[in-house]
């Protein structure tokens, strides 16, 4: 697929989830790393460089994005000709779209641990990561409920009950502000996340904090599903991750937005939840307090500090 064509598909949210726009980013570099014919190293990056930029520009929220494409990039420096910089390309970009499927399964193993016997468990919006732990603990013989929102605006919570129902698992579909009247029945809140930030929060679909609020009060554990490339090391520099505000017509229809001039439609896709309403954040390096995301940014991610610096002198060097 044309890197275009994959930036319109993620900016449309044809292609969505975190995980899966990181993938199909990779994938996207992959593929045009492969098909530039150019022998000449400079032309190469810069191509590629321009590339990279596209993909990253079209949804700024989701950390897995960016973290992907510097992953796949990270060679393209050292590379000491435009053939050498396409094997370099290829093989990060393949190896990223692998351990990226690794970790989901090594997440569901993780996550169908913290799940009961008997646990009725509430999800919101539809992570490929907090589904399969749910899905891996159905499989393992555990006797499990699940109630998944609507996720107003975009419905994301329709391909989750499609998914469970797929599983034979047994689901109850509520909309978003039925949560609290149902907090009491949820044994375990399990969600995604599209950022983990340096102190522990979770930034995750709209509505999620909310969610997470109403599980702290009523004494409800919150599991997160997160793989370490969702962890996003340059808020270690102080950098705030930006919310994604989404055209109004997906909340309002334009016909009924024309009738109200005095009326602006908000619509910003993700919120922050804080560390304090998290119990627990499932990587694929295992599970771990909130409060230990500066370890995965350090130890997992493999960002040398030096990197945030140059990361931090670039941002800086934009803002002037
Ligand atoms: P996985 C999604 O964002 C949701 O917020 C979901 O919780 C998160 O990505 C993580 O999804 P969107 O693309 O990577 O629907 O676990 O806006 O699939």
């Amino acid at each position: 697929m044309l890197v275009t064509e994959t930036a319109d598909k993620i900016k449309r949210m044809e292609i969505r989830g975190a995980g899966r726009i990181a993938r199909a980013a990779a994938q996207a570099l992959r593929d045009y790393a492969e098909s530039l014919s150019t022998h000449d190293t400079g032309t190469f990056r810069r191509e590629m460089q321009t590339a990279a930029d596209v993909l990253v520009a079209t949804r700024p929220t989701a950390v897995s994005l960016p973290n992907a494409v510097h992953i796949v990039m990270a060679g393209l420096e050292q590379a000491g000709s435009a053939e050498s910089a396409r094997k370099d390309v290829i093989r990060r970009a393949e190896a990223f779209i692998d351990s990226s499927r690794h970790a989901v399964e090594q997440i569901a193993r993780i996550g169908a641990r913290h799940i009961t016997d008997g646990d009725v468990i509430l999800t919101h919006c539809n992570s490929e990561a907090a589904l399969a732990c749910i899905i891996e603990a159905h499989r393992s013989g555990k006797e499990i409920e699940v109630f998944a929102t609507e996720v107003r605006p975009r419905n994301q919570g329709l391909v989750t009950i499609r998914t469970l129902n797929k599983a034979g698992i047994k689901t109850s579909f509520i909309v978003d502000s039925a949560v609290r009247s149902f907090i009491n029945v949820i044994d375990l809140v399990l969600v995604g996340a599209d950022a983990v930030t340096v102190n522990g929060a979770v930034v995750n679909k709209i509505g999620t904090s909310q969610v997470a609020h109403s599980a702290s009060e009523a004494r409800v554990n919150v599991l997160v599903a997160a793989e370490t490339y969702k962890f996003a090391p340059r808020t270690i520099m102080g950098e705030l991750i930006e919310i994604e505000e989404r055209p109004p017509q997906e909340v309002l229809p334009e016909e009924i937005a024309r009738t109200l001039p005095h009326v602006t439609v908000r619509n910003p896709a993700f919120d922050v939840t804080p560390a304090e309403y998290i119990d627990i954040i499932v990587t694929e390096a295992g599970a771990i307090p909130p409060q230990m995301a500066y370890v995965i940014i350090k130890e997992y991610l493999g960002w040398g500090i030096g990197e945030f610096h140059k990361a931090f002198e670039i941002n800086t060097r934009h803002e002037e």
